[in-house]
């Protein structure tokens, strides 16, 4: 995609990374997609083109954001064709695992081609430039990796490759253990997996099997765009999903695909780390508003390339995490190692108070009816930061973490009229049961009268 800047995109796919990164771990995972979604959203229709979403959240009428065919942009520019998936893998985010992504393939109309893929299933191979030329859809999974070990100059036994965790996958990874191959299990995001086995550094040498055909199509993209090798099969469940594809693909939609089936020409392809890599830190880091430091290993040993490298994704840190303190080590000969220790505690202390008992009485606490409390005349309470977030969330009295489950707020008229509209919490997040509710208002008096 010549003429059309590149950085704008990978903006997008970092704005929607950042923004879901703050739900990782959180067990949240729609809150974590519409993150991402508005993110993306917002990104997209700041830029200067008239954008079609060709793969996106679903069908008009059941994705309000993202939908195929929605028009994005500021409708000047050139015509652009955008697959998106926000957040490949909401699951992966919503648990903390690795190989969360924003991703989004874009072509320029009449310079490049994305498939409109329907959502239904697609088989997969995915191999690295390495093996380019020599896999084989259709013949069975241990002669393809049998394919690649002589390829790559290695054993099958030193061959990995990836694969959904799925029940439908049990014969195709018993197939390649059985020829003597290693299998990376994921949960999701064969994408992700797709993108390792397109690196020739990553440890995984290809991905095969059964995952969703719009990932498919973006899939096509990188495989484009880096080198590779990509064939596919479309698998519907019902004759109803196989008349659809033939109204979206042009073709017998039973053939083999090759990747250039699915996106060819000038194509452009980005992605960003939800769930690992330096933007998730950031953004968690930022969630909680505190500080970091970053020490970077290896610093003596890295060449120039990759020096440079690291200093453009530096000065990305450092916008996000607001100037962290940087120490290039090396723990190979210990250079620098010495001032991380002290670095750490100098960091532990800018964000955490340490204070003796005594004083920290005196400046923070009030003593009423026998109730050690905080005091809350400074207008609010002492910690509350600009952002309306706990300055010492994680190391918080037990009064605050165990609000508004006290004892005298589970009242009716004291809920509605002195919880209820001082709590921005309330409604959200987890429902607790009665008994649970309960059990914790006990234990919060059982400790304050043990205290
Ligand atoms: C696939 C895969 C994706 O979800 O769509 C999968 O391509 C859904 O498969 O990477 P199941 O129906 O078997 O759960 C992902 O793993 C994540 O979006």
């Amino acid at each position: 995609m010549d003429g059309y800047n590149h950085l704008d995109f990978l903006q997008v796919t970092e704005a929607a990374a950042l923004a879901s990164s703050r739900w990782v771990g959180k067990g949240k995972r729609d809150e974590a997609d519409l993150a991402a979604c508005e993110a993306m959203r917002t990104r997209l229709n700041a830029m200067e083109m008239c954008a079609t979403i060709v793969i996106g959240e679903g069908e008009r009428d059941e994705a309000p954001m993202l939908y195929i065919g929605e028009k994005l942009g500021r409708g000047e520019g050139p015509n652009i064709q955008i697959a998106v998936d926000p957040l490949e893998g909401t699951n992966l985010c919503a648990n903390g695992t690795p190989n969360a992504i924003a991703v989004l393939a874009a072509a320029v109309e009449g310079e490049g081609f994305l498939m409109h893929a329907p959502d239904c299933y697609m088989d997969k191979i995915v191999v690295g430039p390495e093996c380019q030329g020599i896999i084989d859809i259709t013949v069975p999974p241990r002669i393809n990796v049998r394919l690649m070990a002589k390829a790559l100059g290695k054993d099958v036994d030193e061959c990995i490759i990836g694969i959904l965790d799925r029940p439908r996958h049990e014969e195709l990874i018993q197939e390649l253990r059985d020829a003597g191959c290693r299998v990376h299990l994921v949960p999701d995001g064969d994408l992700s997996v797709a993108i390792a086995a397109l690196d020739p550094d990553s440890g995984i040498d290809g991905l095969m099997g059964i995952g969703g055909a719009p990932e498919g199509v973006i899939t096509a993209a990188a495989v484009l765009c880096t080198g590779g090798e990509m064939q596919a099969l479309m698998k519907f469940k019902d004759d109803a999903e196989r008349t659809r594809a033939q109204g979206m693909i042009e073709g017998d939609v039973d053939r083999v695909f090759q990747g250039e089936d699915m996106a060819r020409g000038q194509v452009l392809f980005a992605a960003t780390g939800v769930t690992s890599g330096d933007l998730a830190i950031a953004g968690s880091i930022r969630e909680l508003g505190r500080g970091a430091m970053v020490a970077v290993n290896k610093w003596d040993l890295i060449d120039e390339d990759k020096r440079e490298a690291l200093e453009n994704s530096w000065e990305r840190l450092d916008q996000l995490l607001d100037r962290p303190q940087r120490l290039n080590v090396s723990a190979l000969s210990g250079r620098g190692v010495q001032k991380l220790l002290p670095a750490a505690e100098e960091l532990r202390r800018r964000f955490y108070l340490e204070l003796p008992t005594a004083e920290f009485l005196a400046r923070y606490c009030v003593a009423e009816e026998g109730w050690v409390s905080l005091r809350m005349d400074a207008p609010a309470c002492p910690f509350l930061q600009a952002d309306n977030r706990c300055g010492i969330y994680p190391v918080r009295p037990k009064q605050c973490a165990t609000w508004p489950f006290w004892k005298e707020n589970l009242r009716l008229e004291v809920w509605e009229e002195s919880v209820v509209p001082t709590c921005p919490g309330i409604g959200k997040g987890p429902l607790h049961s009665a008994e649970e509710v309960e059990r914790i208002a006990r234990e919060n008096e059982e400790w304050y009268e043990g205290d």
